[in-house]
């Protein structure tokens, strides 16, 4: 049987993966959920027909946006994940000891479930008696929590349907003020390649909400590209001079992506993207 994925970005762009079978295809009231096997990706999670992650290469976006502000922030015990409810995120973060709680909204309860079910290496740490999953929407969350987190993290889709708050000037602003007075926060903000306007927008976004904001990128090889970006901003901390080069060290005995040498040249821009800032 000949059975491909197709993803089209941006309606002229699209990346082809080979399916084996189905392995579940529902709806919620916010979304269409599917999970796949293919040939080569190990299993896939699908949300409105767009690739949320495949248990192959997963590891690198899930270790990327949860290790850079955590190994930056000195002492990360409090962190908000927004969206991220497979567990990838969370799994990660659950790797440093520092963490004491994990507070994890996702608006779609469905996400969760089927992540259980299907995905247990993803949402292994989902039941972690530091993890407290609330099923609300993330816009709302964090206009109620005020200097709470150490360290948000933006786990979200891309800007379609109930995303598209999680990219505005608002959010960021809210996501500042739930922050402690030293907080990071750090986002996915989609293809450096193919989403030039919509990352000068987020950028734009974000810097009238932080004093310090920052790009890093990182090869993931099933979203649009291949190549994603994140942003790191932050209220005090920088990425690169404030990183705590032990722990970062410690964690990558048990990443597959991640290290120090990776975070620092993670923030290193090629002209291209330089250009967006300009
Ligand atoms: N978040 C989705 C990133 C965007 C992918 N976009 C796309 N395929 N067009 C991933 C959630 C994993 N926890």
């Amino acid at each position: 049987m000949d059975l491909w994925f197709k993803e089209i970005h941006n309606g002229s762009f699209g990346l082809l993966i080979k399916v084996r079978r189905s392995l579940y295809h529902g709806e919620s009231q916010y979304q269409k959920l599917d999970i796949v096997e293919t040939e080569d990706m190990g299993r896939m999670m699908l949300l409105d027909g767009l690739v949320m992650f495949t248990e192959r290469d997963e590891f690198v976006y899930h270790e990327m946006i949860a290790h850079v502000p955590l190994t930056v922030h000195p002492n990360p015990g409090n962190v908000l994940v927004i969206g991220g409810g497979d567990g990838g995120t969370v799994r990660e973060i659950a790797r440093h000891p520092q963490v004491t709680r994990i507070d994890l909204v996702e608006i779609d309860e469905l996400v969760v479930d089927k992540a259980k079910e299907f995905f247990p290496t993803v949402s292994c740490e989902l039941d972690n008696p530091k993890v407290t999953v609330h099923y609300k929407d993330g816009i709302e969350f964090v206009k109620k929590s005020k200097d709470k987190y150490d360290v948000i993290i933006v786990d979200s889709t891309d800007p379609i349907g109930p995303a598209v708050g999680l990219f505005s000037h608002e959010f960021y602003q809210d996501c500042f003020n739930a922050l402690q007075k030293d907080g990071i926060l750090t986002a996915q903000t989609e293809s450096p390649f193919f989403d030039v306007e919509l990352i000068k927008k987020i950028y734009a976004n974000l810097q009238q909400a932080f004093p310090l904001f920052r790009m890093y990128l990182a090869p993931v090889p099933t979203y649009p590209g291949g190549y994603w970006s994140f942003a790191f901003a932050s209220k005090k901390y920088r990425p690169i001079l404030d990183l705590n080069k032990e722990r970062a060290e410690t964690i990558s005995r048990s990443t597959k992506f991640y290290n120090p040498q990776i975070h620092v040249s993670g923030f290193s821009l090629p002209n291209f993207v330089k250009k967006i800032f300009s």
